[in-house]
């Protein structure tokens, strides 16, 4: 199910947790043996690709950060851009 796993994006010194409704987004596509799947972040368009697991935003390709699949128990800087404290 959706709850058992958690995607993550790379920042400048740890992983940040996708928003829910991304994550659900992620794990579908994931689950259906998609390429990749498209997403609306923060406002642009980014694709993830599931054979590199690169995000890259659609408008500009050289903004690219690491994404993973782990547990969602995995340390994080918080969710989506919203920091733990
Ligand atoms: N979910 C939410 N916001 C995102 C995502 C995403 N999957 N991808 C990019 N952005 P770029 P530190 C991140 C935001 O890749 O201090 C974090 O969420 C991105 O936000 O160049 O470096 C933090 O809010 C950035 O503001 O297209 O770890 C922030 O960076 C903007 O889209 C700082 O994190 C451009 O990202």
């Amino acid at each position: 199910g959706t709850d058992e796993h958690q995607w993550y994006y790379e920042g400048r010194n740890g992983w940040w947790k996708y928003d829910e409704r991304s994550n659900v987004e992620l794990e579908a596509a994931w689950s259906e043996g998609e390429m990749e799947c498209l997403l609306l972040l923060a406002g642009a368009l980014y694709c993830i690709d599931f054979s590199t697991m690169i995000q890259t935003r659609q408008s500009d390709p050289t903004r690219r950060r690491r994404v993973r699949r782990d547990a969602p128990s995995l340390p994080a800087k918080g969710i989506a851009g919203i920091k733990i404290i």
